[in-house]
């Protein structure tokens, strides 16, 4: 980016905006809290934490960097979780994201995937997703807005007639600021075990992933700074309880388990390995020098040049003020900006190399994006 040859770096500044991006720190179910697999203390800790969510250490807070792999299921390089949470069914689940920034405009959505006998030891890519909750952009707000106003949390019910068993709760938020672009919408998924109990019986049909979000979806490859009046969320309707679907081929798997509810989440010794994403080829370019990321301006061209001339009313947000020059960009914002130049070279490095990233090297320069002090 323009202002790398000019950066200076620092330490403290790492410290004071380490966090620009989220992760869900927190799952509440009814009065039931669960710390979440923290992506940038667990791996440091000695044992390493035993958590409901699945880890995915060396992906860090950024997007899935290409939503067509498996690495949307559960985020990158996702590993099992060792424990599961009780959870009734009808039961409120709040998940608290760490902080979201507030260019990242989008949906939220929810999934349920019944595991059969063990959530943890299942490749969460074979699994059948049906959608318990999605929300949107509606009378002109986006919901992520709204979470971020709700001290970053967003709340939702499990369905009240949902079969017993154990199943893998997916929730996700998306951030479309780059979705203008082919592989620019960011997902940034992640899955936590539950084992649901009721009397309920229904096993509603689902979808798969990947698979489900197409790279040109209408709520996927899509402009939001060009006069939005409706948002079409991925992915399938949610289903509603009482709507009697009951259509599942793993009916049998769900009924089978739903008698052994324990009280207290469940230690595990065994872990799936999922070989898919382990890596050693570099991304093509050194993350943090990514300049060909910049000079592809935020929005198409067309908007780009009535940006200009509203340069004073854009600063307004970081998404805006990003379609300007960005010497107008406040520290905050650069770092957003370049966390989000990562993003995309990313996304563009991987769909030329077929999938192969050095994690290690994405830190590093997303460490250097943290780092930038004017
Ligand atoms: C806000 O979220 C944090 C977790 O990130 C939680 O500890 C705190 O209790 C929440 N505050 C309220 C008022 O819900
Ligand atoms: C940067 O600018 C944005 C948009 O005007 C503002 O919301 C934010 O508080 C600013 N941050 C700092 C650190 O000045
Ligand atoms: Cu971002």
């Amino acid at each position: 980016m323009k202002s790398t040859s000019a950066t200076k770096f620092s330490v403290l500044a790492a410290a004071t905006f380490a966090a620009a991006h989220g992760i869900v720190s927190d799952i509440k179910f009814d009065n039931d809290w669960y710390t979440s697999s923290l992506v940038y203390q667990d791996p440091y800790a000695n044992p390493v934490p035993e958590r409901i969510t699945w880890s995915f250490f060396g992906s860090g807070n950024g997007p899935v960097a290409d939503f067509t792999t498996k690495d949307i299921v559960c985020n990158g390089n996702a590993k099992a979780a060792a424990l599961v949470a009780d959870v009734k069914a009808g039961a409120t689940a709040t998940f608290y994201w760490t902080v979201w920034p507030e260019s990242h405009k989008g949906p939220v959505m929810t999934y349920l995937a019944n595991c059969g006998d063990d959530c943890r030891t299942v490749d969460p890519s074979t699994l059948s997703y049906f959608k318990i909750d999605h929300a949107g952009y509606e009378n002109g707000e986006w919901i992520s807005d709204k979470i971020i106003a709700n001290n970053n949390s967003y709340s939702l019910t499990i369905p009240e007639d949902i079969a017993p068993g154990n199943y893998i709760i997916r929730h996700e938020l998306l951030a479309l600021h780059s979705a203008y672009d082919e592989l620019g919408a960011q997902f940034y998924p992640m899955c936590a075990n539950i084992k649901i109990s009721g009397s309920g019986t229904a096993n509603p049909a689902g979808v798969t992933f990947p698979g489900t979000y197409k790279k040109d979806d209408a709520g996927i490859l899509v402009n939001i700074y060009n006069g939005l009046t409706s948002y079409q969320i991925p992915g399938p309707e949610p289903y509603k309880s009482g709507s009697g679907s009951s259509t599942s081929d793993n009916a049998a798997d769900a009924v089978s388990s739903s008698s052994s509810a324990a009280k207290t989440p469940v230690a595990s010794t065994s872990a799936v390995e999922k070989s898919a994403a382990s890596s050693t080829a570099a991304v093509e370019k050194p993350a943090a020098s990514s300049t060909s990321a910049v000079e592809k301006p935020a929005a198409p061209a067309t908007s780009a040049a009535a940006a200009k001339t509203t340069a004073a009313a854009a600063t307004t947000t970081a998404a805006a003020a990003a379609k300007t020059d960005v010497s107008t960009l406040n520290l905050s914002q650069k770092i957003n900006k370049c966390l989000d130049d990562i993003n995309i070279a990313i996304a563009k490095a991987q769909s030329k190399n077929g999938g192969a990233i050095d994690f290690s090297k994405i830190e590093a320069g997303r460490t250097q994006c943290y780092q930038m002090t004017a």
